[in-house]
C-alpha cells in the first residue's frame, strides 16, 4: 500500500461521528461504538472544593470596579506604580541566553550542575566546607513549594527519627497543606506573641524543648510569611544549641533571602549558624522572590549530609523521588539564575537592584506608619517598622479586615497581613485612611 493511501486509511479509521441525540452523545468509529451520558461520569460525586484563601481575594480583587481598589493580599513586589517589576539585570541575562541559542532539551532531574552550585553559594557561602567536601545532596526543584513537597516526601520515605513536623505558629499557609498531602503530620509551636506583635521566644523555647527528640522543625529562615517577625542573632544562636541537643532535623524554609536586611550574607545567618553547628538541615530556597522569576520557578532543596557517601546516596533517592513527579524541572528560570549567579557584573547588578527594592519595602512602611500617625490614629503602629521583608502583620482583626474590603476594596487576608510590596506612594494614603477609619475607636 503507497503512504498516502494509508494516510487516508487513517483518517475514516479515526473519523467520529457525533450525532446529538436528548442528552446522548453517541460517537462511532470501527474500534469505538459507546453512549456517553451527560451528568454521569465518574466525576459526578466530586464536591466544589472550597476556595484558596489568597488567590480567591486576588480574583474578588480583579472582578471589583472601584478604581480606588488596592491589593495587598499576594505577596509579590511591584514597583511604585502597582505594577509587576522585572528586574533590569533579568532582561540582559534573558538576553545573553538569547543570543547563545541555546536549544530546549531536557536537563537531567536534579538540574544542571552549575545552577546546583551557584544556588547553594547564596545560600551556605562561597566557601561553605559543606559544598567544597561534596556533603550536601542538592537538586533543583519547581520552586519552593515543590522543594517543600519533595522534603517532606523524602522525609516520608527515609527519615528514621520521629516523623512529625513542628511548625511555627502562624506559618505560610500552604506548608500545611503540602505536609498534609505528603502524609506527615504536624504541630505547632509558639511563634509570634499577638500583645507585642513580635516573636514570643519563651513560649518558642519552651515549645521547642518539649518536642520528641529526632522530631522534625520547620524555621523560616528570615522575612518570616506572614508575620515579618524574625529572631535575633542571638537567638537563634541559642535555638541552634537547643534544637542541636534534642537532635532535630531541621527543616530552614528560605523564602525571602535578602528581604529581611536587604542582603543576602545577612538573611542567611541563622542557615548557615545552624550548618556550622552541625545541625541537620534541610533548606528549601528559590529565586522567585528574590530575582522576581516568580512564573518560572526556579528552586532548590538542598540536605545536609555529614558524609560525602551518604551525600551521594541522597542525591540518587532524591533523583529516584523526582523522576515520577516531573521528570525534569523547568530550564528557563534555572538559567537566567545561574547566568546572573556566575556572572560577576551580572550579580553585582542584582545586588544593587534587589538593595533598591529592599529598601523600598523598608521605606514604605515608615510612609504607612507616618501616615496612620497624620491621619490622628492613636493606635501604636510602630510594629509596622520593626517587622520585616515582604509581609506587615498588622494587627487587625478579621471584622476590620472585611469592612476594609467591603467600605473601600482593600483586599487582604483575613490574618490581617499586608503585602508591603504591593503598597506604593500612590495607593498608600488611601490605605492609610481606610485603616485609621475602621480602627480610630479602638486603642
Ligand atoms: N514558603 C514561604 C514561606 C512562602 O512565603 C512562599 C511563597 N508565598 O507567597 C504567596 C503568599 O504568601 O502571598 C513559598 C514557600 C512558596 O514560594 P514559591 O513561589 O517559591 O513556590
Amino acid at each position: 500500500m503507497s503512504s498516502g493511501k494509508i494516510i487516508v486509511t487513517f483518517q475514516k479509521y479515526l473519523k467520529f461521528t457525533l450525532q446529538k441525540s436528548k442528552n446522548i452523545i453517541q460517537i462511532s468509529s470501527p474500534i469505538i461504538k459507546r453512549n456517553y451520558h451527560h451528568g454521569s461520569s465518574f466525576w459526578a460525586s466530586v464536591e466544589m472544593g472550597p476556595p484558596d484563601p489568597v488567590y480567591g481575594l486576588t480574583e474578588a480583587y480583579r472582578a471589583c470596579k472601584n478604581p480606588k481598589k488596592v491589593n495587598l493580599s499576594i505577596g509579590t513586589y511591584q514597583d511604585d506604580n502597582g505594577k509587576p517589576y522585572v528586574l533590569p539585570c533579568v532582561r540582559k541575562a534573558e538576553k545573553l541566553l538569547d543570543s547563545m541559542r541555546l536549544n530546549k532539551d531536557y536537563c537531567v532531574p536534579e538540574g544542571e550542575e552549575q545552577y546546583r552550585e551557584k544556588a547553594q553559594q547564596i545560600i551556605l557561602g562561597r566557601d561553605s566546607p559543606h559544598i567544597k567536601n561534596k556533603l550536601t545532596a542538592a537538586t533543583q526543584t519547581v520552586s519552593r513549594t515543590g522543594a517543600c513537597r519533595l522534603a517532606f516526601d523524602f522525609i516520608g520515605l527515609f527519615y528514621t527519627g520521629t516523623k512529625k513536623l513542628f511548625v511555627p505558629k502562624p506559618t505560610w499557609g500552604n506548608h500545611l497543606q503540602v505536609a498534609r498531602h505528603a502524609g506527615l503530620s504536624f504541630d505547632y509551636y509558639r511563634y509570634y506573641d499577638y500583645k507585642t506583635f513580635g516573636l514570643d521566644y519563651k513560649g518558642l523555647m519552651e515549645d521547642v524543648s518539649r518536642i520528641p527528640d529526632q522530631g522534625i522543625i520547620l524555621f523560616h529562615g528570615c522575612a518570616h510569611n506572614p508575620t515579618g517577625v524574625d529572631p535575633s542573632r542571638s537567638q537563634w544562636e541559642e535555638m541552634s544549641d537547643l534544637v542541636r541537643k534534642k537532635r532535630l532535623l531541621v527543616l530552614f524554609d528560605l523564602a525571602y533571602q535578602g528581604f529581611a536586611s536587604g542582603h543576602f550574607e545577612v538573611d542567611s545567618f541563622a542557615v548557615r549558624r545552624f550548618v556550622e553547628d552541625g545541625n541537620n538541615c534541610m533548606i528549601v530556597q528559590s529565586f522567585c522572590k528574590n530575582m522576581g522569576l516568580y512564573g518560572d520557578r526556579p528552586g532548590g532543596l538542598i540536605i545536609i549530609t555529614k558524609k560525602k557517601e551518604i551525600a551521594e546516596k541522597v542525591q540518587s533517592q532524591l533523583r529516584n523521588l523526582t523522576i515520577p513527579m516531573y521528570l525534569t524541572p523547568p530550564i528557563h528560570g534555572a538559567r537566567i539564575a545561574q547566568k546572573i549567579l556566575s556572572d560577576s557584573g551580572l550579580r553585582d547588578e542584582w545586588k544593587r537592584e534587589f538593595k533598591l527594592i529592599a529598601d523600598r519595602i523598608i521605606s514604605i512602611r515608615r510612609i504607612l506608619r507616618s501616615k496612620l500617625i497624620k491621619e490622628g490614629s492613636i493606635r501604636n503602629w510602630d510594629h509596622i517598622v520593626h517587622q520585616n521583608g515582604m509581609f506587615c502583620f498588622t494587627g487587625l482583626t478579621k471584622s476590620q479586615v472585611k469592612k476594609l474590603q467591603t467600605e473601600h476594596s482593600i483586599y487582604m487576608s483575613e490574618s490581617g497581613r499586608i503585602s508591603v510590596g504591593q503598597l506604593n506612594t500612590k495607593n498608600v494614603d488611601y490605605v492609610a485612611h481606610a485603616i485609621h477609619l475602621i480602627t480610630r475607636y479602638i486603642k
